[in-house]
C-alpha cells in the first residue's frame, strides 16, 4: 500500500523533544555529550530511550516553539493536513501528498555556548548527541525520497547555526527562518504548498502579543511561556533589545490546561526573566501579579509540579520581600529536591541566573543593564546579597558565567575568581561557559573563546566551578573516589595533549588534591576564607546615577 502522507509534516529531533527522566539537566547534557561515547555509563543516559508517541504515531511532546507553529497552521489548515512527529515516525507521514516539512532547531549543531565547550573534552572531532540526532532528522530517507515535491523549512532559536556552518544546501533546506515566526508562518507555508520558490532565509520580527496563539498540544517539559523579550541590553544576547512583554494570564492558564489535558504533570514556566512578568516602568517588579500568576498555575487541576527557567538577580536584591511572597508556590510546588533544602519535603526552586563575570570592567562594557537599578561597581554586592536571599528561601540557582569575553585580562579573571571564592558555600549549580558570538547580537563579529587558548587562571575558574558542583551534588564518597582517580588519568591520556599544561593544576582541584599543594600554583586557596563579605543591604543609586536603559526595539 502506498503511503500518501500528510500535506504538512512538522518534526523535531528525538533529543530536543526528550523528557528523559523529567530532567532538563539531562536534556542539556544531550546537547553537550559526544554521540560516540553516549553509552558510557557515567552519563546515566539510556540511549535506547524512546519518546512517547500517540496511537497514530504523532509525537506526544515536542519543543514549545514547534507547538506554536502548529497552532498558527491549525488556524488556517485542517487538522487532517497537519501532523507533528519525531524522526522515527517520518515514514508514516511523509508521502506523495506531502508538500512541506517544517523542522524545529533548538541547538542543531551544538555550537552555542556550553554545548560548544564540553564536547571538545573528548577530542577535536566529536559531535554532540543533539547534532547527531538533528542530522538524522534532516537527512531522513523519507524526506530525501519525496524532496522533488516538498519544501523543507527550518526554524527555531538555533536555526542560525545551519547557515553559519554552510549546511543549508547539503541538507536540502529551502528556507531558514530566524527569529519569531508568528507573523510569517502561514504565508510561508501557503507558498510552499503552492510549490512556489521560497526565500533562502527569512527573519521574523516580534509579533503583537495578540498574534501569539495558545498551543493545542503538549510541549516538552510542559513549557508554557509567560513573557517575550527582555530589554536589559546585554550585548551578547539576541533578545537584549526586545522589550519585555507579558502574555495575558488567561492565555497562560489556557496553555497550562492544554498541557495537563495532554498528560503533563509538570509545567515549566518559561521566560527570559521571571521578574519581567507584568513589570512596571524601568524594570519595576510586580510582586502581586507574579504571585497571582504562580498561584493560579499551581492551582490548575492536574498540575503537580512547576519548574522555572530564567531570572535576573537584581530584582531579588531590590525587593527582598519578593522571595518570601513567591516561595510558597515556586518552592512549595517545585519538582526539584536536595538534602540541603530546609523545606519540609526538601524542595528547592531552581532558576537559571546569568552572573556572567566578576569583572566590573567587563560587566560595565557588555552587560550593565543586567544590574539595573544598581551600577556595575555594585555587581559583586548584588550577586552576594542575591545569592544569600535566594538560598535562605530555598532557591538554589543554576548560574552561568562566561569565560573569555573579548578583551578579558588576567585581572578580569582574578575578579571573577574572587567572586567565585566568596560564593564557595552557596547552594547552587555554577556552569562556566565560553564566550560564543551569537548571530543577531551586537557582539556577533567578535571572536569565540577557545578551550585550547584558555590561560591557567581561566582554567582555574572553570574547574573551581565544577569542583563546587561535584561537592554539592555528588557528595557520596565512593563516587568522589572514582572521580578523583579518573581525573589525573584523563589529564595524562588526553587533556594535556588537547589543552596543554595550563589545565593541570586547576584540573587537580577538581580531583580534590589538597589546597595546601595547589595554592603554591593557583590563585585561590579554598581553605582560606574569602575577603568579600555579604553586605547587609545594597543601596539603590539615585536615579541620575543609575545605568542608562538601552534603547528598546519593539
Ligand atoms: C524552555 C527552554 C529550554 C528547555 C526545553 C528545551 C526543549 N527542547 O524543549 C531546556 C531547559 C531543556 C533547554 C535546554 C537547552 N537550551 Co533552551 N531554552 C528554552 C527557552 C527558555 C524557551 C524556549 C521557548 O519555548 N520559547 C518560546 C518559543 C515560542 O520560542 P521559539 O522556540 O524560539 O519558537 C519561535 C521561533 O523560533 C519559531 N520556530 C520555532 N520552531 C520553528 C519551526 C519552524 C518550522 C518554523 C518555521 C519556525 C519555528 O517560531 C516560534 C514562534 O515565534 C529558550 C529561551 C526563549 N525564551 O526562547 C531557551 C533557548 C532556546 N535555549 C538555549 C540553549 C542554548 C539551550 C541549551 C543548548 C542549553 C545548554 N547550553 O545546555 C539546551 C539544549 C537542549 C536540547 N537538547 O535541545 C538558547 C538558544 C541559543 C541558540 N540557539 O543559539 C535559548 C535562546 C536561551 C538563551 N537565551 O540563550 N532549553
Ligand atoms: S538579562 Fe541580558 S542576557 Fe538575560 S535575557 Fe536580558 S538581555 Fe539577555
Amino acid at each position: 500500500m502506498s503511503n500518501r502522507g500528510k500535506k504538512i509534516v512538522l518534526a523535531a529531533s528525538t533529543s530536543e523533544s526528550s523528557e528523559y527522566l523529567s530532567s532538563t539537566w539531562r536534556q542539556m547534557l544531550l546537547g553537550t555529550l559526544p554521540s560516540r561515547y553516549s553509552r558510557f555509563p557515567f552519563y546515566m543516559i539510556d540511549v535506547d530511550w524512546r519518546n512517547e508517541t500517540l496511537s497514530d504515531g504523532q509525537a506526544v511532546a515536542v519543543p514549545n516553539g514547534l507547538r506554536v507553529v502548529e497552532s498558527l497552521l491549525l488556524e488556517k489548515f485542517s487538522p487532517d493536513d497537519v501532523v507533528v512527529c519525531y524522526p522515527d515516525q517520518l515514514d508514516l507521514f511523509v508521502g506523495e501528498d506531502t508538500r512541506v516539512v517544517g523542522v524545529h532547531a533548538h541547538n542543531p549543531l551544538g555550537i552555542t555556548f556550553a554545548t560548544d565547550v564540553y564536547v571538545h573534552f573528548y577530542g577535536k572531532k566529536t559531535e554532540p548527541i543533539n547534532a547527531a540526532e538533528f542530522k538524522r532528522l534532516i537527512t531522513h530517507p523519507a524526506i530525501k525520497k519525496h524532496k522533488n515535491h516538498l519544501k523543507v523549512i527550518v526554524g527555531g532559536p538555533g536555526s542560525w547555526q545551519i547557515e553559519k556552518k554552510n549546511l543549508q544546501d547539503e541538507w536540502g533546506i529551502d528556507c531558514i527562518v530566524e527569529g519569531e515566526a508568528e507573523d510569517l508562518v502561514v504565508d510561508l507555508f501557503e507558498r510552499a504548498l503552492r510549490g512556489e520558490s521560497l526565500p533562502r532565509r527569512i527573519e521574523g520580527q516580534s509579533p503583537a502579543m495578540e498574534h501569539i496563539p495558545t498551543t493545542k498540544n503538549r510541549s516538552t517539559f510542559g513549557v508554557v511561556e509567560i513573557t517575550r523579550g527582555c530589554g536589559r541590553g546585554c550585548q551578547f544576547c539576541s533578545i537584549a533589545l526586545r522589550k519585555g512583554r507579558s502574555l495575558p494570564l488567561e492565555h497562560i492558564l489556557e496553555n497550562v490546561r492544554v498541557q495537563v489535558a495532554n498528560g503533563a504533570e509538570t509545567i515549566t514556566i518559561t521566560t527570559e526573566d521571571l521578574f519581567l512578568y507584568e513589570q512596571g516602568p524601568k524594570f519595576e517588579t510586580n510582586v502581586p501579579a507574579l504571585k497571582k500568576m504562580l498561584k493560579s498555575i499551581t492551582e490548575v487541576p492536574g498540575v503537580k509540579n512547576i519548574m522555572l527557567t530564567h531570572g535576573t538577580i537584581s530584582p531579588i536584591v531590590r525587593n527582598p520581600e519578593l522571595l518570601e511572597e513567591l516561595s510558597p508556590y515556586a518552592v512549595g510546588s517545585s519538582i526539584h529536591t536536595h538534602p540541603a533544602s530546609t523545606h519540609p519535603d526538601k524542595r528547592y526552586a531552581s532558576l537559571f541566573v546569568g552572573l556572567e563575570t566578576g569583572s566590573t570592567r567587563l560587566f560595565n562594557q557588555f552587560m550593565k543593564g543586567k544590574a539595573y537599578p544598581y551600577k556595575a561597581e555594585q555587581w559583586h554586592d548584588v550577586v552576594l546579597k542575591g545569592m544569600e536571599l535566594m538560598n535562605r528561601h530555598n532557591w538554589f540557582p543554576f548560574a552561568t558565567f562566561i569565560v573569555g569575553l573579548p578583551g578579558e585580562t588576567e585581572d578580569d579573571t582574578k575578579r571573577s575568581l574572587d567572586l567565585l571564592h566568596a560564593l564557595k558555600d552557596s547552594k547552587w549549580v555554577v556552569i562556566p561557559t565560553l564566550f560564543v558570538p551569537l548571530e543577531d547580537t551586537r557582539m556577533e563579529a567578535k571572536e569565540s573563546a577557545k578551550l585550547a587558548k584558555l590561560t591557567e587562571l581561566q582554567w582555574e575558574f572553570f574547574f573551581t566551578c565544577w569542583r563546587y558542583n561535584i561537592d554539592f551534588y555528588r557528595s557520596d564518597p565512593s563516587f568522589q573516589r572514582r572521580f578523583n582517580l579518573g581525573i589525573p588519568i584523563y589529564y595524562y591520556m588526553m587533556g594535556r595533549r588537547l589543552f596543554g599544561k595550563q589545565m593541570k593544576y586547576p584540573l587537580l582541584r577538581l580531583a580534590h588534591f589538597p589546597e595546601s599543594y595547589l595554592s603554591r600554583r593557583l590563585y585561590l586557596n579554598l581553605d582560606e576564607p574569602s575577603r568579600m563579605k555579604v553586605p547587609e543591604a545594597v543601596e539603590i543609586p539615585q536615579p541620575k546615577m543609575r545605568p542608562a536603559i538601552p534603547e528598546l526595539v519593539d
